[in-house]
């Protein structure tokens, strides 16, 4: 837990890689946005250039060793990650809205709950004292539950036969990705199981599946449904 600032440790090979991985897919999805067919596949490989784009900056910060504070107790805070994630998981979670067609009221809910999961996360990862950070892990899983509720079970009251199949495909593993973040987070900035090195590793994988994969899915495997699905 006490790496020194300044140490090149395993964790920022993986940082680099990632970071690499992110700017290749941004560009990649670049190319869907010039070659889109229509404004509808434009607009959602456009999002998936942003999601990458920003997470590429949030990892370059940590890969040269600026996006974390060190807390009291000298273990490495990245608070990087959040900004990321305060950015891109609303527009993951706008994405699969606009899929299954839900209306304005309930993605701007979706939203809203999600960046208090991912502030909560925030406070909680900088607490040093105990309590609070399980207290704020509480609350992120509490406004966790009506966003996993919305997706599993009331968006699919919107989807038509063409968006079905790709909404039911990206929200299972949009669903079971996202679940694995709260339980990757009690072992690392919450509970200090896992050292500094494996916490990047683990959370390289999930953003490369929740972000990379996730997003071909959406606009190269499932192009064509797009223009389906309502709103946006
Ligand atoms: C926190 C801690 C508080 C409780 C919960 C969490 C959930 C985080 C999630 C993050 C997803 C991130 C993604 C990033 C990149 O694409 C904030 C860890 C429930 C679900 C998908």
């Amino acid at each position: 837990t006490n790496t020194p600032d300044t140490h090149v440790h395993t964790g920022i090979v993986f940082l680099w890689v990632t970071f690499g991985i992110m700017v290749f897919s941004a560009f990649a999805f670049f190319l869907s946005v010039i070659r889109a067919r229509t404004e509808k596949i434009r607009k959602f490989s456009a999002t998936y250039v942003i999601i990458c784009s920003v997470a590429a900056t949030a990892y370059m910060s940590m890969a040269f060793q600026q996006g974390f504070v060190r807390k009291e107790n000298g273990r490495q805070f990245y608070y990087a990650r959040y900004i990321d994630w305060a950015i891109t998981t609303p527009l993951l979670l706008f994405e699969l809205a606009t899929l299954a067609g839900a209306g304005s009221t309930l993605t701007f809910l979706i939203v809203i709950l999600d960046e208090i999961m991912i502030i909560t996360g925030l406070f909680g990862g900088l607490s040093v004292r105990r309590g609070p950070t399980w207290i704020w892990f509480g609350m992120g899983c509490l406004a966790f539950l009506p966003i996993f509720y919305l997706i599993t079970i009331h968006f699919r009251k919107y989807l038509n036969e063409h968006t079905r199949t790709p909404y039911t495909v990206q929200s299972i593993g949009l669903t079971v990705l996202w679940i694995i973040y709260p339980i990757c987070w009690g072992l690392t900035d919450g509970g200090y199981v896992i050292s500094v090195d494996y916490e990047h590793l683990w959370f390289c994988i999930l953003d490369v599946l929740a972000k990379c994969v996730y997003g071909a899915f959406t606009v190269f495997v499932f192009r064509n449904a797009l223009p389906y699905s309502e709103g946006y």
